[in-house]
């Protein structure tokens, strides 16, 4: 019997397979009973989704980073309020496509906002809340962009340059080299059956011994 949730995140570049590997782990809680609610960012609620079809949106472009920057947060903080957190209370566990480790690597990394606003950004709406497990899929970013670029026409993100993502990369392993205990990498470009075995490894680390 399961009594507190996890909090389980999804990270990596476009493309990366976030959320292929969040459909995998939805299925293997499934089959174990484990009552969780699968939810994204930016958006979640009805809030973030208006706010998610606002930064995505190709004709923005002139948002400013501070603007862009706010936006994620304001979403998020509406996230954790409405949805994170009394799932975890009730018990579930929460698998989220994207999280905070995005705002360091886009924003901070890739957009140059100081990455200490962010960390008082963060800190001011997730308090004590972080992630049990973060899963990195990790890809180099010509061969992310490819994969995303085959599925739909590119976002105001997607738009953005290799070397734009190459720097989302390089941030994100940053913060898995610092963060190792929470963060785990994982080789997105291997084939999809490894990764999901790779995914499934990681979880059953948080899973209590009888399950
Ligand atoms: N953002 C978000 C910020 O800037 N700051 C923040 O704080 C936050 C939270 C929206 C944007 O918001 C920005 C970053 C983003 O640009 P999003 O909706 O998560 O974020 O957008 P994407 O990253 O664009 O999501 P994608 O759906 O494009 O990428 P995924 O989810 O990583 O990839 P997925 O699973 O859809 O897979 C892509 C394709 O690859 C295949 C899949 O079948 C699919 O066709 N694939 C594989 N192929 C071969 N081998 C494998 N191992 C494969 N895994 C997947």
């Amino acid at each position: 019997m399961i009594h507190t949730g996890k909090f389980i995140t999804f990270e990596g570049i476009e493309g990366a397979g976030k959320t292929t590997g969040l459909a995998y782990a939805a299925d293997y809680l499934t089959q174990r009973n484990i009552p969780f609610i699968q939810t994204r960012e930016p958006g979640g609620t009805r809030l973030g989704e208006a706010v998610r079809h606002i930064l995505l949106d190709a004709a923005q472009h002139q948002m400013t980073s501070e603007a862009e920057l706010l936006l994620i947060f304001a979403a998020r903080a509406q996230h954790i309020q409405q949805i994170i957190r009394p799932a975890l209370a009730a018990g579930n566990w929460v698998l989220c496509d994207r999280f905070t480790d995005a705002s360091y690597a886009y924003q901070g990394r890739g957009r140059g906002v100081d990455q200490q606003r962010i960390a008082l950004l963060a800190n001011w709406v997730q308090q004590d809340l972080m992630p049990d497990l973060t899963l990195l899929l990790d890809i180099p970013a010509k061969q992310g962009l490819q994969r995303a670029r085959q599925r739909s026409a590119p976002d105001r993100f997607e738009s953005e340059t290799i070397d734009f993502f190459t720097q989302v990369r390089t941030e994100y392993l940053r913060l898995a080299a610092h963060e190792a205990d929470r963060i785990t990498q994982v080789d997105a470009t291997l084939p999809l059956s490894q990764v999901q075995q790779l995914i499934q490894q990681a979880i059953q680390r948080l899973l209590p011994h009888d399950n």
